[in-house]
């Protein structure tokens, strides 16, 4: 990033609540930058790295990979841009996730978009993407629902007690949500 301090929005919701969605929306219409720490780390195993079949394993399990891994994925790829305006997509999912982050980056998020999807919508949506994603069937997004209610909780309720969280209601057309998250950022002074 440029020297002036960056911008930096936490994106969680549970699986297939349209985080991915929604920020390739606000990336276009805002100009921030997209990191998804889900594509972070299926990239990480593509290229053949040493914690690749680890991250595999556990992203089959729907389990949350260590959160040295992440944080240092993210790390990277925010110093990697000249861009000051991140939107950081999938990412906190446990407490100890958001430890690390504060830790190693030493920085805390500006604000954290909260998508509130029904887990009926939810276990529509991902069964119906046909990605060829290891983790989209119904065994795994079993567990991924059990890890999203059990570890994203505590972080959601860490930055509300801050007043950072904006909750948004996923239901609806994607472009029904996007017009629910776009004053929040019309209305940002950075
Ligand atoms: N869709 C989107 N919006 C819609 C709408 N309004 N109406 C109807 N359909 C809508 O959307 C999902 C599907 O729904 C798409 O087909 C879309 O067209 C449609 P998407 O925008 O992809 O939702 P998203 O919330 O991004 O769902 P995703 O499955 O990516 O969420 P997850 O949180 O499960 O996946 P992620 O890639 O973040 O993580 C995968 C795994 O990686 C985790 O389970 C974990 O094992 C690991 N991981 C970590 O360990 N640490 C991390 O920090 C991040 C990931
Ligand atoms: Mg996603």
């Amino acid at each position: 990033p440029s020297s002036k301090k960056a911008f930096i929005t936490f994106v969680i919701g549970g699986p297939g609540s349209g985080k991915g969605t929604q920020c390739s929306k606000i990336s276009e219409a805002f100009g921030f930058a997209h990191l998804s720490a889900g594509d972070l780390l299926r990239k990480e195993i593509l290229s053949n790295s040493d914690n690749g079949v680890m991250i595999c394993n556990t992203i089959k399990e729907g389990q949350i990979v260590p959160s040295e891994i992440t944080v240092g994925l993210i790390q990277r790829a925010i110093e990697s841009t000249d861009m000051d305006k991140f939107l950081i997509d999938g990412f906190p999912r446990s407490d100890e996730n958001r430890i690390a982050f504060e830790k190693i980056v030493g920085v805390e998020p500006d604000l954290v978009l909260y998508f509130d999807c029904s887990e009926e919508e939810m276990v529509k949506r991902v069964l119906s993407r046909n990605q060829g994603r290891v983790d989209d069937n119904i065994e795994t997004l079993k567990k991924r629902l059990e890890v999203f209610n059990e570890f994203n909780v505590p972080v959601i309720n860490y930055y509300r007690g801050k007043g950072k969280v904006c909750k948004i209601d996923a239901v609806g057309t994607e472009e029904q949500v996007f017009e629910k998250v776009r004053p929040i950022f019309a209305n940002l002074r950075y």
